[in-house]
């Protein structure tokens, strides 16, 4: 790359004929390979090579730029990055696209097939993970100077298979045929330390001992949308200091030798598949510490690179916590201060909660990490003694005149005084931070009123909002090419790098022409999808009917067995008139269970059961079909969204922070059936009460209900319609190979478990609001308008949005173009 009058210019060609010759060059230097006998998956390993060369030329000028200026830096740490494939989206970032497909038409390749061979990159669960690689990309893409910190498990998500209707999980060797995005820096390794003890040193602790575990980082560059700037992914992966004791291996034992190996590799070995409750407890809090520490040392030898005064820190620094997970980053560089550059406490705590941003993302208290003091102090014993100072700050500075003090106190401790006792690590969190937020506005202020309350009274102005967002450069332009090139043709080809431009759109809403085209990008995207699904698993879809979805993880709190008893009192309804008027409709379900979670495993039984008997009834087939779509992932996100007519968000009010399937879907078109939960209340905002379906109880009704006493039960016995579907799903009639007892567990959940997510309470409110959707399908002229509305209003919901939000009203960054 050159500089020529100020103005740089990438050395890469991005011409047919230049990245065709990039990627035969790769092929014969990198791979060692000929065209003529180069596979699928060689030639996507060249194409990515080819991407990548571009994607550093980039990267180099970029973070030169940033070194010379000394510019404030993001530091975004999250245990999770459900990056999905890269190729598409880089092309597209690079603006390269066009050209590599010409490229690839050249070598006899279509580009399409070879983004198919790319394996996906499953470091995350779900939104949570979701949401981090959408940052990243917004990140890019409006010039931040940013890095990503995370871990490079070597198994990511696990696949989910469905055998006679049950999820069995297999591993996800994701790495197994090498990545070509990766760049291994093992110069840059860190030591980091567990386990171990105190030595009191004088009125000095000293942490000594412990077990020394190597932290390898693992680069992935990610490039912006038209954008010069290229930001850094550091995923750490651990190794053993001692690659293998040898000593042990000659007295002839070779088991002893590698038990070390084994247990410091085993730390980024893989993913936690839990959704929400926490599992492998003295391995997570391993795992989180390690990828903090490691992170946290690359943090402050960058900055000792580029300042000397640690007064500088908190102008030059901002770090986020990307949930809970990361918190004990708080303590930890707290400990890097003072033990490791000897700076006196009060300095070292003003540094640090200078520094500190935290986003909460889930209201559910199971997924807020407490530690055991005893697991703790094992593990991190200077850790410990950090915590309980901080801690002793903290209570020291209530104000004396509180009221309700001592209940204040008890609830913002760090340390919770159970047996054993606990570390709430959320606390830590919220005290180390100068910037707390939710993810939603409904979120935000129920932090405020319910979960964080008496922090809120203490530091109100720590408090904020930001809503979540998505990258349109993946959930429209790459996954959805036939509404992407319409919008194109109507409003020209700016939106991506400005969602809010859709707006323009508004002017089409009524013109019959582009209702017309919309409809039949519509239809083109159903067909699609139906082939895809009848190629793969057999299933049948009418491409006329309504297609149904609802598609995220599977847990209690998101009902997805409300669906299903929707989905039962149609089936009745059918049998019971077979004249029955009703638009036809596929429901189309899918997401992972956490292989520990037996409720949410037995829903996708139900689910797969009652899909079966339906498309196997000939009185019913041809008005409804059910089905699960087996191993839902960013891939299959890619294929049902753009073909959906219909978003089910259908969680307990409360209790969805925010959700953002819910911003894809309406995006691409579909028509929201949703609770008042979440990021649903802005789309209903944003959109118009006129095109969305709202149902069900309010997040208040739901609290006052609760504090009323709710029993699920008396409604069980005396609502006709519910006994039936309970008695009807409990009764073994859709499990006829089994045992009757096998969906049990649903039915006794929502009777005598005291049906916590109320499904039961929003039941006759779902059912109604759902014959509106059916009505109301039956008038496509106003069906698709509403549609349009829908991906006209919803471009507030771009992750650029978001992340310029961040920027601005919380991390004070700004901008830097390269040189
Ligand atoms: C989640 C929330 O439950 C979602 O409502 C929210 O949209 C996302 C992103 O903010 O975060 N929190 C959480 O733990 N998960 C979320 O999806 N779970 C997973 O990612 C599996």
């Amino acid at each position: 790359m050159t500089s020529h009058n100020g103005q740089w210019r990438f050395a890469t060609d991005t011409t047919p004929e230049g990245i065709r010759e990039s990627i035969l060059t790769h092929l014969r230097l990198s791979l060692a390979r000929s065209p003529d006998t180069a596979t699928p998956f060689d030639w996507w390993i060249s194409t990515a090579m080819m991407c990548q060369d571009h994607i550093v030329d980039r990267f180099l000028a970029a973070y030169r730029t940033q070194k010379i200026e000394k510019v404030k830096r993001l530091y975004f740490l999250s245990l999770e990055y459900f990056l999905g494939r890269l190729l598409h989206q880089n092309l597209i970032n690079l603006g390269i696209v066009e050209q590599t497909k010409k490229a690839l038409i050249g070598l006899g390749l279509d580009i399409d097939q070879i983004f198919e061979e790319e394996p996906q990159i499953g470091l995350g669960n779900g939104g949570l993970g979701r949401l981090a690689a959408c940052f990243l990309d917004s990140l890019s893409t409006l010039r931040y100077p940013a890095f990503g910190y995370g871990l490079h498990y070597e198994f990511g998500l696990f696949h989910q298979e469905i055998i006679n209707g049950y999820q069995v999980e297999r591993p996800d060797d994701w790495t197994r045929f090498g990545v070509p995005w990766e760049i291994i820096r093992p110069r840059l390794s860190q030591v980091i330390r567990l386990y171990g003890n105190i030595d009191w040193n004088g009125h000095k602790p000293v942490w000594v001992g412990g077990k020394d575990i190597l932290g390898v980082p693992y680069d992935y560059l990610i490039p912006g949308y038209n954008s010069p700037v290229v930001n850094v992914l550091r995923l750490w992966r651990s190794k053993s200091t001692v690659e293998f004791d040898l000593e042990a291996f000659n007295r002839g034992g070779y088991f002893e030798a590698v038990a070390e190996k084994n247990f410091c590799e085993s730390i980024s070995k893989v993913l936690y598949p839990n959704d929400k409750t926490e599992i492998g407890r003295e391995l997570r809090l391993i795992q989180q510490y390690f990828f903090v520490s490691c992170s946290l040392h690359d943090i402050v030898r960058r900055f000792l690179k580029e300042h000397s005064n640690f007064n500088d820190f908190p102008s030059k620094v901002v770090i986020h916590l990307n949930d809970t997970h990361p918190s004990i980053a708080v303590a930890e560089l707290m400990r890097i201060f003072l033990d490791e550059h000897n700076l006196p406490w009060d300095q070292a705590w003003k540094l640090v909660s200078q520094s500190f941003a935290y986003t909460n993302h889930t209201l559910l208290p199971e997924a807020l990490e407490k530690w055991s003091v005893p697991l703790f102090e094992r593990v991190l014993p200077r850790h410990l003694l950090i915590i309980y100072e901080i801690n002793k700050h903290l209570l020291d500075n209530v104000p004396i005149d509180l009221p309700e003090r001592d209940k204040i106190i008890r609830q913002i401790s760090i340390i919770e005084e159970t047996y054993p006792k606990l570390v709430r690590m959320a606390n830590l969190a919220i005290c180390g931070s100068y910037s707390i937020n939710g993810v939603s506005s409904l979120h935000s202020e129920l932090l405020k009123k319910s979960l964080f309350h008496p922090f809120y009274l203490l530091f109100p102005q720590k408090f904020r909002n930001v809503t979540n967002g998505i990258t349109p450069r993946l959930w429209l332009l790459a996954s959805n090419p036939r509404l992407s090139n319409l919008i194109t043709k109507a409003i020209g080809d700016d939106w991506p790098a400005d969602l809010e431009k859709l707006k323009a759109l508004k002017a089409f809403v009524s013109d019959p022409e582009f209702q017309e085209e919309y409809k039949l990008v519509k239809q083109a995207n159903k067909i699609e999808l139906a082939n895809l699904l009848k190629s793969r698993y057999n299933f049948i879809l009418d491409p006329d009917a309504i297609f149904d979805v609802q598609i995220k993880r599977i847990h209690e709190y998101k009902r997805q067995h409300l669906n299903l008893l929707h989905i039962l009192s149609l089936y009745r309804r059918i049998l019971d008139n077979p004249n029955l008027d009703i638009h036809p409709r596929v429901f189309l379900i899918a997401g992972k269970a956490a292989p520990g979670y037996d409720l949410a495993k037995c829903i996708i039984k139900g689910i797969n059961a009652v899909s079966y008997k339906i498309n196997n009834d000939p009185r019913a087939n041809k008005k409804i079909r059910v089905y699960f779509v087996p191993n839902y992932g960013i891939w299959s996100a890619c294929k049902i969204i753009p073909a959906a007519d219909v978003s089910e968000q259908i969680s307990t009010a409360g209790k969805e922070a925010s959700g953002t399937g819910n911003m894809k879907l309406a995006l691409n078109g579909a028509l929201t059936v949703g609770t008042l939960d979440g990021a649903n209340i802005e789309i209903r905002e944003a959109v118009g009460e006129e095109n969305i379906f709202i149902f069900g109880l309010k997040a208040e009704e739901i609290a006052q209900l609760a504090a009323a006493g709710y029993s699920s039960r008396k409604i069980y016995e005396t609502d006709p319609e519910i006994k039936y579907l309970l008695d009807w799903l409990g009764s073994g009639e859709f499990t006829p190979m089994e045992p009757p007892s096998v969906l049990h567990p649903i039915v006794h959940s929502l009777i005598d478990g005291g049906d916590p997510f109320y499904v039961l309470a929003d039941f006759h409110s779902y059912k109604e609001t759902q014959s509106k959707v059916d009505q109301e399908y039956k008038d496509q002229k106003t069906w698709v308008s509403k549609a349009i509305i829908n991906t006209a209003s919803v471009g507030w919901f771009s992750s650029d949005r978001s992340i310029k939000q961040y920027a601005t009203t919380i991390w004070n960054l700004s901008p830097c173009l390269p040189k």
